[in-house]
Parts: structure tokens; sequence; C-alpha cells
């Protein structure tokens, strides 16, 4: 193995049109949200000089928001890791050559393996908003290592709603998506797409909701957000008391009768059983409880069961809020009674390029703890618990890829207790982030701009569409991208061998089709050569690609699984099989259509037995009927205020932007608070306070504005990590969210820690 610093030529960046000069457009992605919009940039030797939307995209169609605009922060950050590193006993680091540090990490985990079992070896991330494809060859490494438990970000939202939907829909993987666009009636709730969008191009398709008195766009929200300000109907309910509002919802559609009988009768089971527990809901209790007037919420109710479609998006003010995995089915069954499903403009069963988490449906639980594993993925909150023990099934060892859990799950100074308690952590990031200076190894990966990168958040109906990005530069000396990595580490935990190889490079060399008979072949024929399928592709596919695409050989393999996977939407889309698919990928680097669906795919696309909506999930009644005696309004007297922690504004984008030069506006990440709010503890707009929760406290300045509701503050994701300043020091902006929350504070069900609702007291600072 050679001591390279960038990877072999065939993976390296071929047409890095990139380095110089050039008026050139280059096409590519944003990579700040889930939406990834497509984007060109005009190069100025490596920097980004000019960026606009690419109006050939499939989805975005020239769309952008303000944010993608400066990823040149991104790309040109002075935070950028160029060598591998490895930690010294005193805490520092210092730099390795590639070859040391793939042997050292490799042998250090195979002695880990070899003591407590691969199981101890935990897996967190793999992938942030725009960077997938080195997660889709981490599973390669995982299998090598024997490692069996998992984690990502997804695993502190969506977890209880992917569950949700296997109890309705019969798998987790029946994923619905909106259709915002054509919906008549529109419905965010705990989401603001204005700033953190969720579905393409959102700004201009709920502006057209709202500018049209035929349709109807519903925020439900404390906050008076930029979605709010132009919502037709805003329920601003009181921070946490969702539940209450969605069952009052739902209890007016049954008792004056707006549901949708024959939708029902046609599609669904136990309807009557849910109209009993709905029944017993005293509906203006409900509406005192979450602030909202009875007669606003019946209004609502009408509007609702009025329209021809509806779609509604649930996303963290509900998730990451009380009553997380029950607000999800509340949710659901609100557009499954008026019939919203399977049709235009409402919610649809949606295909996709790959699976971003497990599909199974009885994963025994974690180790430790015995915590419900939920899609999957170990909940987020309970890990540093399965660390710091004594107990001889905890995890001993971690590999960390692009995620920063010491700074993006709850309480980080725990999280950073963990990391140290474990025998070996090795990060995969393009900086030293919070979580890298926990670790004992940290390999520095090649920017989302500088290598083959993708993302699988596939999550469009009835067109679906997928983007292969090439690199627009060459990799910055001393980085490699993520499949080179792994395909290192597999290869020095001696996981794969030429032999194993040779008959499929023949086949490659021979051919496609011959290629992938031979593939196929050794998947059913060879167990250990599946596991390691990426890697496999890479060395073998992938060294036949054009253009150094070998990372591009995954793909390959993704494409023949989503042509048997959905057959007659991959044709409809255009695409004969799943070469003639990869075909389509490689030829337009704007991203193509890969599976076009009519309405009734949805149905076909139901794990129920009897392709019939399960409406009751038995696991939540309880949690349902237990809110006619709760009473989540009381102000606690010690802390007063509730903290929505992580809010996303204009000035947020997760952590990939770890430059803050890049916000033109509030840097130091305000928290905002109500005026009244503001008046009672003595602040003004701007003042510095103190904010004390029972996990820690954090300085910060305030915003004063009419937006919060009355004993709601909240602080912006994204901000508290430290930058070096001109000369080289480092310092940190703004509060890290999470340095106030606590593991504790979380669903009982999913572990989904509830960020949007964390007690808190407030002082002015002198
Ligand atoms: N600009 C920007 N966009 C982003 C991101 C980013 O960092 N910056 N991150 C991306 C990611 S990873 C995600 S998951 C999405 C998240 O997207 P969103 O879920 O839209 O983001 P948030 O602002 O965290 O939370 C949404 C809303 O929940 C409200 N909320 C708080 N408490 C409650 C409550 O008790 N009930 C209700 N109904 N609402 C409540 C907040 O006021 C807020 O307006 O955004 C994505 N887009
Ligand atoms: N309190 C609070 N906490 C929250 C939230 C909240 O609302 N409140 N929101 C939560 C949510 S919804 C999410 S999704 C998480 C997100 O939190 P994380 O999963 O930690 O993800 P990101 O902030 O997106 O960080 C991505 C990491 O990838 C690195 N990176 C960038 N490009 C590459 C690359 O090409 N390769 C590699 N290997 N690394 C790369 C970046 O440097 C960064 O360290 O935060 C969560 N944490
Ligand atoms: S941040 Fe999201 S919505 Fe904005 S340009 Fe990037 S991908 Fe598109
Ligand atoms: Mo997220």
């Amino acid at each position: 193995m050679t001591d390279l610093a960038s990877p072999p030529s065939s993976s390296s960046p071929s047409s890095p049109s990139s380095s110089g000069s050039g008026d050139e457009w280059h096409q590519t992605a944003c990579i700040l949200c889930s939406i990834n919009c497509g984007i060109e940039v005009k190069l100025d030797g490596r920097r980004f000089a000019r960026i606009r939307g690419d109006k050939t995209h499939p989805t975005s169609e020239g769309y952008t928001c303000e944010k993608a605009l400066r990823l040149d922060h991104y790309q040109s950050s002075t935070d950028r890791l160029t060598s591998p590193m490895r930690r010294r006993d005193d805490g520092t680091f210092e730099a390795i050559d590639w070859d040391t540090a793939i042997a050292e990490i490799a042998e250090r985990f195979r002695a880990v393996a070899d003591a407590h079992g691969g199981e101890s070896i935990f897996y967190y991330g793999g992938g942030g908003q725009g960077n997938h494809l080195g997660g889709g060859y981490s599973s390669a490494t995982r299998a090598a290592l024997g490692s069996r438990y998992a984690s990502n970000a997804l695993a502190q939202e969506k977890t209880g709603e992917f569950w949700v939907d296997g109890q309705l829909f019969g798998k987790p993987q029946c994923h619905t998506t909106g259709d915002y666009e054509h919906a008549e009636v529109a419905v965010f709730l705990g989401k603001n797409p204005w700033q953190s969008h969720g579905f393409p191009r959102a700004r201009p398709i709920i502006k057209a909701i709202a500018n049209d008195p035929d349709r109807c766009l519903i925020v439900i929200d404390p906050r008076r957000t930029e979605s709010a300000d132009l919502a037709d109907i805003h329920l601003q309910v009181k921070p946490g008391t969702d539940a209450w509002c969605l069952t009052a919802l739902l209890a007016i559609l049954v008792e004056e009768d707006l549901v949708d009988h024959a939708f029902l009768d046609d599609h669904a089971n136990r309807f009557e059983e849910l109209a009993g527990l709905l029944g017993g809901v005293d509906i203006a209790r409900s509406a005192d409880i979450c602030g909202v007037d009875e007669d606003l919420l019946r209004t609502t109710a009408r509007r609702m069961a009025a329209a021809r479609s509806m779609s509604i998006f649930e996303d963290l003010g509900i998730q990451q809020a009380p009553h997380s995995t029950l607000n999800s089915w509340l949710e659901k069954l609100i557009w499954l009674v008026t019939g919203n499903f399977g049709k235009a403009g409402a919610m649809n069963l949606h295909t996709a390029f790959a699976q971003l988490f497990g599909r199974s449906t009885a994963t025994p639980p974690t180790p430790v703890g015995g915590h419900r594993i939920l899609a999957g993925l170990v909940p987020s909150a309970v890990i540093p618990d399965e660390i710091l023990t004594d107990h001889p099934d905890r995890f001993r060892a971690m590999l960390i890829e692009s995620s920063n859990p010491a700074h993006s799950l709850p309480d980080s100074k725990r999280w950073r207790e963990a990391l140290r308690a474990l025998e070996l952590v090795v990060v995969i990031d393009v900086a030293m982030t919070e979580t890298a200076r926990e670790a004992d190894y940290v390999l520095p990966a090649s920017t989302q701009f500088e290598k083959w990168e993708c993302t699988f958040f596939t999550l469009e109906f009835p067109a679906n569409a997928f983007q292969l990005r090439r690199p627009l530069l060459p990799a910055t000396p001393g980085t490699l991208p993520e499949p080179e990595i792994h395909t290192r580490l597999v290869r020095a935990l001696g996981a794969l061998s030429d032999d194993d190889l040779a008959p499929l490079r023949e086949a490659a060399a021979a051919g496609r089709a011959e290629f992938a008979d031979a593939f196929l072949n050794a998947m059913l024929t060879q167990p250990h050569l599946s596991k390691l399928a990426p890697v496999v592709l890479y060395e073998t596919l992938g060294q036949t690609l054009p253009e150094g695409a070998a990372a591009a050989a995954a793909v390959w393999g993704l494409c023949q699984i989503v042509a048997m996977t959905y057959p007659a939407s991959v044709q409809q889309a255009g695409h004969a099989d799943g070469n003639a698919l990869f075909d389509a990928v490689m030829a337009n680097p704007q991203g193509v259509v890969f599976t076009l669906d009519d309405f009734g795919a949805t149905w076909d696309r139901m794990e129920t037995p009897d392709k019939r909506i399960n409406l009751v999930v038995d696991d939540l009644v309880a949690e349902l009927q237990g809110l006619a005696t709760e009473d989540p309004t009381a102000r606690h007297a010690e802390f007063p205020f509730v903290l929505s922690a992580g809010e996303r504004r204009s000035s947020t984008a997760n952590t990939a932007y770890r430059d803050p030069s890049w916000r033109k506006k509030d840097p130091s990440g305000a928290l905002r608070i109500h005026p009244d709010d503001a008046a009672g503890i003595g602040a003004t707009d701007g003042c510095v306070v103190r904010i004390t929760t029972e996990a820690g406290s954090a300085e910060v300045p305030v915003e004063v504005t009419d937006t919060m509701h009355l004993g709601h503050v909240s602080l912006p994701n994204g901000f508290g990590l430290d930058y070096p300043d001109a000369d080289g020091t480092r310092v940190r902006h703004g509060v890290a969210p999470n340095e106030p929350t606590s593991v504790d504070n979380r669903d009982w069900f999913a572990g989904t820690p509830l960020h949007k609702n964390v007690r808190a007291r407030l002082e002015v600072v002198a």
C-alpha cells in the first residue's frame, strides 16, 4: 500500500476542469440541507467565484436560498484537516501519514473486536445534509469489524415517525411525502419551511399557496415564524401542547362527522375503535391547554375536511417536543381520516434511491440499557449511557463519520466524557470538530466538492430524482474521499484479498453485462463478499469507470437494486433497467428522475398484509388516553421558561459552515424572547442574559421580538463552534445548543431528545 496523500489515479478527479480559472459553470449541488438544490459554480483557482441555481436540476429548477451562495466558506474554510492526526498522551495531536494511520486504526479496532466482540464497536453518522456516498461505503468497514450497532442524526428526530409509519402502513420504510405544490391545504406542524425548507422550492410554493384565495396555508407553531406570517391560519399553540391541539382537531372531525367515510371503508381498519378513543376527548379542555380558541380549532378542522387535497409536514417542533411519537401518530391520523392519502396534492409513499435506515421491525434492544432500537438506529440520547458504565457489553470503541455528536447530541459535556471513556475513537471529517478533538485518530476527508458525491435524501413523489455529483476540484493534498478510506480500512483489516477480486476484475474488463452476471453471482454465493459489496464494487467495476469515477461503483449497485425494487416506476421514468439507469445517472450531472409513479403506486407500496391502513397504534393508546388528566401548562417555579434549543434561521446551516464570517446577520445567535418576558426580567434588546437549565448555563445576547409566545425562548442551532481568528486563536461564536440540554429529557417511546422543550431560567448579566 502506498503512502500517497491522494487516492490512486482511478479515483482522483479526472476533469478538475477546475484547478484553473475559467468561465465555465460546473454543475453540483448545495450541501446545506436535505433538498440539495442543484447549483452551478464558477471557479477562481480553488475559490468559488460565483454560484447560481441550476435551472436544469430536475427538482430545484434553478431555485436556491441565500445560504448556498456562501458555500466557499465551507470549501475554503481555514479549519480544514490536511493530514491524519493521532492523539498524544497529553491530549495534543500529531500529524501522521495515511499508511501509519490506517494500519494502527485497523490493528486497534481488531484488538477491541478480539477482546470484546465486534458488536462493541459503535458506528455513528455516515452523512450530513449532502454527503452520503461515504456512509454507503461504511457498511463494508462495519461488516469487516463485525460491528452491529449504529446511529445517526435521524435517531434524534425521525425514528419515532418511522416507527409510526411501520404501525400504520406495515413497515418503517413506508415513508410518506407531501405534495405541497398541488395541495389545496398545506399544513406545517412544528415546521418552518421558509427557513428550513424540507421540500423543493419551498419559498415560492408557500407564497403561491398564501396568495391563492382558494388555497389555505396552516401553520401550527408557538412562534409567529416567517411561514406563520404568510399563513391563512396560524394555530399559535403553547410550547409542548401539540398533542392536545391535534387530538382536539381529530375529535372535532369525528364529532362533526367531517371524516371521509368512503375512503376509510375502502382503505382503513379499526376506524370505529379510533372514533371511540376520540369520542372521549374533552375538546374544550384540550383547546384550553394548547391555548388556541376552540372556535379557531373548529374552523381549522372544517377547512381541512373541505379540501380537495391536503398535505401535512411534521418536523422538529413536534418531534423534539413532549409526546413526540404520539404526535407523529396524531398528525398522520389527520390526513388519513380526511382521506388525503394516495392522490395528487396529498400524502403518498415514495421510492428511495437508497435506504437511509434499517428495514427491520424487530431489532433486539441496546446491549446495556435495553432501549428500543427503531429503524435500526440506537436512540441518540441513550448512547452515552451505553458507554459510561462497567457493564460487560458496553460500547468500547466508535467510528464516527461526517457527524459531530459531541456538538449535536444532547448534553455535550456527557458526550465528551463518553468519548474519552472509549478505548478507541476514530473520526472521519473535513474539519477538526468538537468531536474530532476527543478522538484518538482523525482522518481528513476531501470536501464534498473535491470528490464524487451524492445524496440519498430522495423523498419526492410522483417524480423522484437522484444526482451524482462530480468533483469540481482535485482533492486537497493530504485528504482522501471516504470510499478510498473505507477500502483501505477493509483491506488493512484483512477482510478482502486480491484472490477474492480477481474473477470480478476480469468480468469488469469484459463488459458491463458480464460484470453484472458475475457480481450478482458472487453476491449470492459468497456471503463474505456480499457484506463488503460497496468496496468490492469500488475495487472491481470502479477501476473501469470513466473520469476516475471509482466511487460511483456503489451507485451502480444501487441502480440495480432500485430497478429490481421498483421496476415499473424506473421504466416509466425512461430507464429500461439498472444499467440504463446507471448510464443516465453518469450522463446527467444535473441529476435524473429515477422513478416516475402513478398515484396508485402508493397502494402497491403498502406493506400491511391486506394493503389496508391500520389506524390504531396499540402501544400509544394509553398515552393518548392519559392526555385527559395531564396538564403540561403549569409554569415550573425554578425554571419558568421553555427553551427551544436549536431553531433554524437564515443564519444557521447545521455545522457545515464552521467559519462564522459566512453570516451576515445574527452573528452571536441571539436568544429570542417575548417583550413581556423581557420586561419581566429587566432585559432590553441586545443585552446579555444568562440562561440556566438543569444541565448547564450560558450567556447570550437577547433579541426581543413579539413573534415569540409568552414563556417561550429560542436559541439557534449550529452555533457554538470555535474557529481560528486572524491570529490563529480559537474563538467560540454563540451558544452550543447542547451544552444546556440533557440526555434524560427524551420521549419515553422513541428516545428522541426533546430539544424544543428544555426548562430554563433567565437573568440579566450586569
Ligand atoms: N436554515 C436552515 N435550514 C435547515 C437546517 C439548518 O440548520 N438551517 N437544518 C436542516 C435540518 S437537519 C432539519 S432536521 C430541518 C428542521 O426544520 P424545522 O423542524 O422546520 O426546524 P426548527 O426551526 O428546528 O423547528 C421548527 C419549528 O418548531 C417550532 N416549535 C418549537 N416548539 C414547538 C412546539 O412545542 N410545538 C410546535 N408545533 N412547534 C414548536 C419552532 O418555533 C420552529 O419554528 O431543517 C433543515 N434545514
Ligand atoms: N439542541 C439541538 N440539537 C440538535 C438539533 C436541534 O434542533 N437542537 N438538531 C438535530 C438535527 S435535526 C440534526 S440533523 C443534527 C445534525 O448534527 P450532525 O449529525 O452532527 O451533523 P452536521 O452538523 O450536519 O455535521 C456534519 C459534519 O460533517 C462534516 N463534513 C462536512 N463535509 C464532509 C465530508 O465531505 N466528509 C466528512 N467525512 N465529513 C464532512 C462537518 O465538518 C461536520 O462535522 O443536529 C441535531 N442536534
Ligand atoms: S440550504 Fe437547502 S434550500 Fe437552501 S440552497 Fe441549499 S439545499 Fe437549497
Ligand atoms: Mo436534521
